[in-house]
């Protein structure tokens, strides 16, 4: 419920401002926003002009990174961090988050398993295999495996459930956005049958799919060659 995709269609409050740019970080909070259906106002963030970097912001997110979320419904209250995010609106709505303290446990553990994991590592997947002044086969290599190890500890998980933990939570739209690039991190996951399954079942959600065009459609960003979206990387960092 994005409203300023929406201008035609007679304004809706805003409650929700998200700063945000077409990274997974950014995907996970824009996918849980349309998920809670909740009307929110895009404000894109152009990383490779450091705009993240800028006074006006680094008063909203001190570590001058995406995503970052100001409540207007709570006095203006700022929330940075992709996961903290994640957990201070599944509270703050109750939904994709247990109330019963063990499921609760569950899908913290599998949120925290990508926030120190699967997003630090395939992080550096990507900068060493696609944005790296030089080529270091050592590091492309360790992270490279580190990705795909813990793709196979999700695999295994996912066997015998549909969701990392039993019901739809903010476990599974954190990991989603990252591992649905495994091909920009130089990865294979045509043996891992589970994974598959689950971003199979993910991807076939609208609102996963709504979230997935802020703040640029996918159509658009499509256009842009593997070149391209490697030297728009290389800027970033
Ligand atoms: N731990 C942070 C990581 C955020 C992060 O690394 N965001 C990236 C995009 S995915 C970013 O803003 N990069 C810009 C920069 O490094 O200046 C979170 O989960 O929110």
């Amino acid at each position: 419920m994005h409203a300023a995709r929406r201008p035609g269609q007679g304004e809706r409050r805003v409650m929700i401002e998200l700063y945000t740019a077409a990274t997974p970080n950014g995907y996970k909070v824009s996918i849980m926003l349309e998920e809670l259906g909740l009307p929110y106002r895009v404000h894109h963030l152009k990383l490779a002009e450091h705009e993240q970097k800028q006074d006006w912001y680094l008063q909203l997110n001190p570590n001058g990174r995406i995503p970052t979320i100001v409540d207007r419904d709570n006095d203006d209250f700022v929330v940075f961090e992709s996961g903290a995010i994640l957990y201070y609106l599944a509270e703050r709505r109750g939904r994709f988050l247990p109330s019963d303290a063990r499921r609760r446990s569950e899908v913290l553990q599998w949120l925290m398993f990508q926030i120190g994991g699967i997003g630090p590592m395939q992080g550096q997947a990507h900068v060493f295999y696609r944005y790296a002044p030089r080529r270091i086969p050592y590091a492309i290599d360790r992270y490279q495996r580190e990705t795909r190890r813990l793709y196979e500890v999700l695999d295994k998980r996912l066997r015998e459930r549909e969701y990392l933990v039993d019901e739809l939570s903010i476990a599974d739209f954190a990991a989603y956005p990252w591992v649905r690039a495994y091909r920009w991190a130089g990865v294979v996951i045509d043996d891992l049958e589970y994974l598959q399954r689950w971003m199979r079942v993910l991807r076939a959600r609208p609102a996963v799919q709504r979230g997935l065009d802020v703040p640029v459609p996918r159509e658009q960003l499509a256009q842009r060659s593997e070149q391209e979206q490697a030297e728009l990387g290389k800027r970033i960092i």
